[in-house]
């Protein structure tokens, strides 16, 4: 039985992902749309409209047509927001690529997805370039300048005339994310213009909006689903004032929220961590800060609640820390806190623990496993979820696709959750092969398949085993030597350390006789779990 979502349906607006989104600033042209959290650096909301109107002319003008990828290799910056923006009013598909990836990895991405052009920085061409020598791209900008290649000032001062593409929300694809999904090799997640606009708008009705004077710290990358819709979509919708950082460094975070006050953070678990532990924390005021939402990994109730009484300094009100819960797949967001003001009826808090309650539109279901029966009331079930979020699909993977969103419309997450009387949902478990490391996604299949790759590893299975002491899931690696090799632990760790972004690192290493495995050749992971 489907489980409604606690609130009434909203309207979705039938609009592009860059109509509905900058129309929240429309009425503040001078307002700061984005700031440079280093340098103070800012761009107006009537200002955002006008690049965004130009970069999609430029795009235009090289050729670029409805559908066509442009891929995105860059960290958060201010101007991320006009490339994203501007892609999209082109009609074209902006596919974010994660700024740790190695060359290899870029590449994958690139060819996978098509991508036509390359937008990057220039700290990172080097390897852009590495990437593009064996895909279809056929142009790389550099949005800081770079010899031999435009820059976004030039896409910004072009004077091709303006587009008007005709884009139909709900098949028109608007950004194509990757992610391994419930099992395999990362694949490109389709998501339309429709989906964008509904996550938003399905968000708004659990959030006291304080219209014009609402700031958001965007130190999440935006390369992530969560920074994209979260952070940037959701922020500048508001009419609000996105403020950037390029990386994590507690420092600057936190000085970022006391200077520019800061009045949401969206973030994930590590940095709730340093919020409730690091002494440097109580050097600086926090107190502009209305809300701190953590998702992307589980989140120990504890800490949440050690994070918001040192925030709150002993005061009865004041900062919140909470939970929401979402998937590349669901645009991310399926779940989330409320602000304390929109809780339903009935309702007087959402427990630590919980992710929080299901969005508007949004229906869930807590499937038993083994019976694909519902699973009787406050027992746990795979989380199943269906709304306007839902992905269209996995790009050129209908088995993929068939195997995650089943026909009736149920996108099965491979996460298991409990919920409550009052409709607050409990991550518990997950029953997917992911793993998740400090919230980025880490694929057991891709791993296996580098090690694969090494001729002194005969087989090889990857899982992650729970590290007590930070809490976090490390990527382990059992390992079948070859007959007569002689490899090593620290030997295996650092031939695919020198292959993958950092965050996929194999932290443990165990040589194993024989792979478990299934009489159809799957890799048992249970098995391997058990004996880690
Ligand atoms: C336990 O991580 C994300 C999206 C996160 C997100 C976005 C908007 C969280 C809150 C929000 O408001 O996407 P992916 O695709 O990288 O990873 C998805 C997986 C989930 O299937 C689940 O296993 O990340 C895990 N996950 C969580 N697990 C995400 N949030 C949570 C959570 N608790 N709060």
């Amino acid at each position: 039985m489907a489980l409604a979502s606690r609130y009434p349906d909203v309207a979705i607006p039938d609009q592009s992902v860059p109509e509905f989104v900058l129309a929240g600033g429309a009425s503040r042209p001078d307002a700061p749309a984005l700031v440079d959290g280093l340098t103070g650096d800012s761009i107006t909301h009537g200002q955002l409209a006008t690049y965004v109107d130009r970069v999609a002319a430029a795009l235009a003008a090289r050729g670029l047509r409805k559908g066509d990828v442009v891929a995105v290799l860059c960290p958060n910056t201010m101007w991320y927001p006009v490339v994203f923006h501007g892609i999209a009013r082109a009609g074209c598909v902006m596919s974010p690529i994660n700024s740790l990836y190695t060359a290899h990895e870029v590449a994958f991405q690139l060819k996978d997805s098509g991508a036509k052009v390359l937008i990057t920085v220039s700290p990172f061409l080097d390897r852009a370039l590495e990437a593009t020598e064996q895909t279809p791209v056929d142009e790389v900008v550099v949005m800081d300048g770079a010899e031999g290649h435009a820059s976004l000032l030039d896409l910004i001062s072009s004077d091709a005339p303006s587009v008007d593409v005709d884009i139909d929300p709900a098949e028109d694809l608007v950004t194509l994310p990757y992610s391994s999904g419930t099992t395999g090799l990362p694949k490109g997640v389709m998501l339309t213009h429709r989906n964008l606009v509904a996550n938003v708008s399905q968000s708004r009705p659990l959030v006291e909006l304080h219209e014009g004077d609402e700031r958001i710290i965007a130190v999440l990358p935006f390369f992530h689903i969560y920074g994209l819709t979260v952070l940037m979509n959701q922020g500048l919708q508001w009419g609000g004032t996105v403020v950037t950082l390029p990386r994590f460094d507690l420092e600057q975070f936190l000085r970022t929220i006391q200077d520019q006050k800061i009045t949401r953070a969206f973030v994930a678990p590590p940095i709730v961590l340093a919020l409730a532990k690091h002494p440097m924390v109580d050097q600086f005021d926090l107190s502009s800060l209305r809300s701190i939402t953590s998702g992307a990994a589980p989140l120990d109730e504890a800490l949440a609640q050690a994070a918001q009484d040192r925030l709150r300094k002993g005061a009865a009100d004041g900062v919140v820390v909470a939970q929401g819960y979402g998937m590349t797949e669901l645009s991310p967001v399926s779940h989330t806190t409320p602000d304390a003001t929109r809780l339903p009826e009935g309702v007087t808090a959402v427990p630590k623990g919980s992710v929080g309650l299901a969005l508007p539109n949004t229906e869930c279901r807590l499937v038993d496993p083994s019976t694909g029966e519902d699973a009787a009331a406050g027992e746990r079930g795979e989380l199943w979820v269906r709304g306007p979020q839902v992905m269209k699909g996995y790009l050129n993977n209908p088995t993929a696709t068939a195997d995650t969103l089943d026909a009736e419309g149920w996108l099965h997450t491979g996460d298991v959750a409990i919920v409550d009387e009052n409709g607050c949902f409990t991550v518990v478990d997950r029953v997917k092969e992911l793993i998740k490391y400090k919230g980025y996604q880490v694929a057991p299949a891709e791993l296996e398949a580098v090690l694969l790759n090494n001729p002194a590893i005969a087989d090889a299975a990857v899982i992650g085993v729970k590290d007590e002491e930070s809490g976090e899931e490390l990527p382990k690696a059992f390992v079948v030597r070859a007959p007569g090799a002689e490899i090593s632990e620290q030997e295996v760790m650092d031939y695919a350390g020198s292959r993958l972004a950092p965050h996929k690192k194999i932290r443990a290493v165990e040589f194993i006789e024989q792979v478990p495995k299934s009489a159809a050749g799957k890799i048992l992971r249970k098995d391997l779990k058990a004996r880690a």
